[in-house]
């Protein structure tokens, strides 16, 4: 039985965000400017990315404080204040009545848009999925002026594309609550353990849905606890030792409880991967064992032998304890019976980030708000990177504004002891491959990222010889998302990965792990196959527009886990001397 949460809820950051987006949208289909548009978008991003509440802004300091949110102008403070103090916003209802609902969903089809998903719905009155569908089925696009069988084609492409990605959840939707959940509960006098599970804590870059698992002697207590804490939103199952809720964020979430005896084993089980699992029962029958979330048992006597601790099950197969992150069955196993397995990297090894935007491009807060929060994270440097002037969409620099921006990181570094800022530039590879500065002007920089931001259509030869190009430029030191894939919108572009690994290795040029959540580009098994096939080498960036993105770094560093990766395939490990050295190299 369901139970819906009584008392009406304060707005979180997440649903301020969620609102502003659609007003954002909203404004899209109806014509805005892009300005206005953007600006609803940019306030949204910025408060996803704020460490603080935004009520909690409110409280201290009324509307004014609101505003000194980076990308909150005053237009959009009031909007916000209105939203906090009476729980509801005219303005976003007012656009509602404008736009049916459904069709800012429509607009998110890739290939779609707002344009588009306006004409379809004035046309024929759809506003969903299924009944664009039932329309594309029966041909009904083609009748609408400029539409042509290419379109139709083309959105029914787009509808596969969303649904396929849509069924799934990013790994940094589901982290944060499952990590707070696991916090609270581990603060509990009656639990012993606990632990998220399943794919969350193998850090996957996306997320079916969120498992946690927990230990105790008394298990109906753990379950009325669950069910009771603050980011329940409703119940939806409740049992003896398994319960299901929907957290605020609109998740489903399971939490199991088991004895303590049994905790290590089901830990075990429950974090899988499902081929990993098999493959552990495969080794455990040769040995005239058997395993299963209860425990490993001797199948003669059928004696329980082991099951508390996670190390007992994995020691008891001969085997050392892989690291959830790459427990796939992709040669761990191997690695783990012949007490070979790499020390994988760590968020501890990371001494800074080479990918930061900031106020003098795209970005949302000053160089030195960046500077602070790197301080803030123990970094012993951080590099700035703002878009260059090709990329004039994202208010790229010209080599002048490049000038006045080294003089004021000389400034800062004067400033700040302990840290080191480095200058860089996030150049853009154009169609033929060229950059947009000359040795004159890139020369002038620590550190040199290069991009590809637009042309993703052209054929794979185009793209490939375009990023090789790029690749081969001595002053290039990192190129960024090297895939161009956005998970949930944009898959990657076709491209010839395994020259552009060869290339990149023999020039010493790095490959950017893209810690944003929705990009981690490179990827995985990308990753892997990099440094073991090509001996590559990789920088990790968060690539983050607000401070508060600067954290994703612990993204990044998991999928690094994910692809096998050390200390010594991650340039972000190295001393800041040992770095410049490596980066000057190529030049
Ligand atoms: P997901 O949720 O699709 O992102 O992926 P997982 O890995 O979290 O999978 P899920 O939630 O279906 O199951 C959680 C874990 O339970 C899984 O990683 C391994 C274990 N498991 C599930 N089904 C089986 C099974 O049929 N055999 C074995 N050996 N283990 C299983
Ligand atoms: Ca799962
Ligand atoms: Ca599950
Ligand atoms: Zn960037």
């Amino acid at each position: 039985m369901a139970e819906r949460a009584q008392k009406r809820e304060e707005i979180s950051n997440e649903e301020i965000a969620r609102i502003l987006d659609e007003i954002g949208d909203m404004l899209d289909i109806i014509g805005e400017s892009t300005f206005r548009v953007r600006a609803y978008h940019k306030a949204a991003s910025s408060i996803r990315g704020l460490t603080k509440s935004v009520l909690e802004v409110y409280k201290e300091g009324g509307v004014k404080a609101l505003e000194t949110i980076p990308g909150v102008g005053s237009h959009t403070a009031q909007r916000i204040e209105q939203l906090i103090t009476t729980g509801r916003l005219p303005y976003y209802d007012e656009l509602k009545q404008k736009v049916p609902a459904p069709l800012t969903e429509l607009m998110n089809i890739p290939g779609l848009g707002p344009k588009k998903a306006k004409k379809i719905y004035d046309a024929l009155g759809i506003m969903t999925i299924e009944g664009l569908t039932k329309a594309l089925e029966e041909h009904q696009l083609e009748k609408i002026p400029g539409f042509g069988h290419k379109t139709e084609e083309n959105i029914l492409r787009g509808i596969r594309q969303f649904q396929k990605m849509h069924e799934r959840i990013l790994l940094s939707d589901a982290y944060p609550v499952a990590r707070e959940i696991v916090e609270l509960l581990r603060q509990q006098p009656f639990v012993e353990r606990a632990n998220t599970a399943g794919s969350l804590r193998r850090m996957k870059e996306t997320i079916g849905d969120i498992d946690l698992l927990s230990s105790s002697n008394e298990p109906s207590r753990v379950m009325d606890f669950f069910i009771s804490i603050p980011q329940v939103a409703y119940v939806l199952a409740k049992g003896e030792t398994k319960s299901s809720i929907v957290a605020k964020n609109g998740l489903q979430i399971d939490l199991r409880v088991v004895s303590p005896e049994q905790y290590g084993a089901a830990l075990q089980y429950f974090t899988g991967s499902k081929p990993h699992n098999i493959h552990l029962r495969d080794i455990a029958r040769k040995r005239g064992l058997k395993i299963n979330e209860y425990g490993v048992f001797d199948v003669a006597t059928d004696k329980r032998l082991v099951g508390r601790t996670e190390e007992e099950v994995y020691g008891i197969l001969g085997m050392d304890t892989p690291r959830p992150a790459i427990r796939e069955d992709k040669g761990e196993i191997e690695a783990a019976m012949e007490r070979r397995l790499p020390r994988l990297i760590e968020l501890e090894d990371i001494k800074g980030d080479f990918h930061v935007h900031t106020k003098w491009s795209d970005g949302i807060n000053d160089i030195e708000d960046v500077v602070q929060m790197a301080i803030n994270l123990g970094y012993k440097f951080i590099v700035i990177s703002d878009h260059a002037e090709k990329l004039y969409v994202a208010g790229g620099l010209t080599p002048e504004e490049m000038e006045e921006q080294l003089q004021l990181i000389a400034m800062l570094n004067q400033k700040y002891d302990g840290i080191e800022i480095l200058s860089g530039m996030e150049t853009n590879i154009d169609n033929e491959g060229n950059v947009d500065f000359g040795p004159e002007v890139l020369g002038k920089l620590d550190v040199v990222l290069a991009s590809i931001h637009g042309g993703f259509r052209q054929s794979k030869d185009q793209l490939t010889r375009r990023m090789i190009k790029a690749i081969e430029n001595p002053y290039i030191n990192i190129i960024g998302h090297p895939t161009g894939r956005i998970l949930g919108q944009r898959p990657p572009y076709e491209i010839d990965l395994r020259a552009v690994f060869k290339a990149a290795a023999g020039t010493g040029t790095f490959l950017e792990l893209n810690a944003y959540p929705n990009r981690l580009d490179l990827k995985d098994d990308h990753l892997r196959e990099a440094k073991e096939e090509y001996g590559c080498k990789f920088a990790i960036d968060t690539d983050a527009h607000v401070v508060g993105h600067m954290v994703y770094m612990e993204y990044g560093v998991a999928t690094a886990q994910r692809g096998w990766l050390t200390t010594e395939d991650v340039l972000n490990t190295y001393e800041v001397l040992e770095i410049k050295k490596m980066l000057r190299q190529k030049r």
